[in-house]
């Protein structure tokens, strides 16, 4: 497992501690080993210089560079010159600051009850036992209260925790001194060509000509996105359109990350600025773990193409064959020929374990049919500024080529079924890199439904072919 902590925050860090080139191994993590003093002390003891990450619902992230072990012992200050105190985000924000040590006797408080302490009482992380709370958070029984043995720089604490220490995780790092960033890394890890407007108009040149295969009987294909509340499916599907229409599209309405606005199923066409329609439907849905009704039962009946377009999900109902407009006989031209999970690149790790359950169910449905998955990995933006402001570089990110296989290696889906994107979100106008990545992952979602519709197409030839062979022997 690697852990939370980005490549821009270690170079953060990396410059903080400032003796020249680092790398950092994840020791220790609460949600994975458990938030108690033993498994930190098990886990992170003897192991040289590590630095304490905290990562709270609020979005800030703040920690402590030791650059002494920790050890177990009955509670003893330990001098560490290097030590120091330091904030990476404030409420979702960048905010960078570093504490260092008024006393540097007193930087480092070893005891076996405690995890991470930094002058003790500056910054605690945690003593003893913390249970998880309902909500896939632990309550920290440690504190901030900076000024005594580090300086504050004049930050109150509640711009550092924001008056809690409810923590989505802590993370505790071994650092060792070596380059971490290889000549290789910024590397091309998928290569395109240059996003330009002319490989633009190339591209969608290229997805108006794409039809599902002849012997398919079917003229669209149908495309169904599917993930958590406020993944970005509605502002996927906005933004795929918008290159054929030159501008932006708003047709799918857009909610918050927290609260979907979703709640039917919606097959929306994509048009072009011509009139004419390309030959494929997106098919919006409500956010998975919504409550929003999405169970794997009504999944497989959207699978299957039984949902009537417009149908407005509710957790107090499943759909049945008594569904007023429920698809009874759905031919192959009503089932999904494609599923796209959208998931927020920036929160992969953070999905909860209902909704991991319920994609997983959705993806062995769709296997088991024969539906082949993509997934698109939205919010790119998010995963560090510098993405957001050079979108056309994203095949270089190492970022992104980390959680394209994170998620590759969750789903159990090759790294080349993995589309990061950019939706259109707060822009006034178009832009040619979010285009190419929309255009990108349309395309190959295209190429993916027409192999596997050509694959069922033979399979069901050859089902009718046997069944005749019984047919007429049996007459024979
Ligand atoms: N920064 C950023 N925000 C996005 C992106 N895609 C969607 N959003 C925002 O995420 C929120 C949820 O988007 P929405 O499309 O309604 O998600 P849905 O519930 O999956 O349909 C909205 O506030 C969008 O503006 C993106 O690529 N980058
Ligand atoms: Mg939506």
């Amino acid at each position: 497992m690697t852990g939370k902590l980005t490549e821009y925050q270690m170079d953060q860090l990396e410059a903080f501690i400032g003796s020249g080139p680092k790398v950092f191994r994840l020791l220790y993590s609460i949600t994975r080993d458990g938030c108690t003093a033993t498994e930190f002390h098990r886990k992170c003891d003897n192991q040289g210089p590590t630095v304490t990450v905290l990562y709270n619902p609020h979005g800030s992230v703040y920690g402590g560079y030791a650059g002494v072990s920790w050890q177990s012992s009955v509670g003893f200050h330990t001098e560490d010159k290097t030590a120091f105190i330091f904030q990476l985000m404030n409420s979702g924000k960048r905010a960078v600051n570093i504490f260092r040590p008024k006393d540097a006797s007193k930087a480092i408080y070893c005891n076996s009850n405690d995890s991470s302490n930094f002058g003790y009482p500056d910054f605690k992380a945690f003593s003893n036992t913390v249970p998880l709370n309902n909500d896939g958070t632990f309550s920290l029984n440690g504190s901030i209260s900076l000024g005594h043995f580090y300086h504050n720089n004049n930050v109150s604490n509640k711009d550092i925790n924001n008056g809690s220490m409810v923590v989505t995780e802590m993370e505790v790092y071994a650092v060792f001194d070596y380059p971490r960033k290889s000549t290789d890394t910024h590397r091309t890890w998928r290569k395109t060509p240059a996003l330009t407007d002319e490989y633009i108009s190339k591209l969608k040149e290229e997805l108006a000509s794409i039809t599902p295969p002849k012997g398919s009987g079917i003229t669209d294909f149908q495309l169904l996105l599917v993930g958590p509340v406020g993944a970005g499916k509605s502002s996927f599907i906005n933004t795929a359109m918008s290159p054929f229409a030159d501008r932006i599209m708003h047709k799918a309405a857009v909610g918050t990350s927290s609260q979907s606005v979703t709640r039917k199923y919606i097959t929306y066409p994509v048009r072009k600025s011509g009139g004419s329609c390309l030959n494929l439907r997106l098919c919006d849905t409500p956010g998975i773990g919504d409550h929003s009704g999405l169970d794997a039962l009504n999944i497989n009946f959207l699978l299957d193409g039984h949902v009537p377009s417009s149908f407005e999900f509710s957790c107090s109902r499943h759909i049945s064959a008594k569904t007023p407009g429920f698809v009874h006989r759905p031919s192959l031209a009503e089932e999904a020929h494609c599923v796209a999970i959208v998931l927020d690149s920036s929160t992969i790790r953070d999905i909860p374990a209902v909704t991991m359950t319920l994609l997983n169910d959705l993806k062995n449905l769709a296997l088991e049919k024969g539906i082949p998955l993509a997934i698109i990995m939205t919010k790119i933006d998010k995963l560090h500024e510098e993405i957001a402001d050079n979108l056309a570089d994203v095949f270089k990110r190492p970022e992104v080529k980390t959680a394209v296989d994170q998620v590759s290696e969750a789903f159990g889906i090759p790294p080349n079924h993995v589309f990061p994107v950019k939706n259109y979100h707060s822009e006034m106008e178009t832009e040619i890199a979010v285009h190419g990545l929309a255009l990108l992952a349309l395309r190959k979602m295209l190429f993916i439904a027409s192999d596997a519709l050509e694959e069922r197409t033979s399979a069901n030839e050859e089902r009718q072919e046997a069944t005749a062979d019984v047919t007429e022997s049996d007459t024979a």
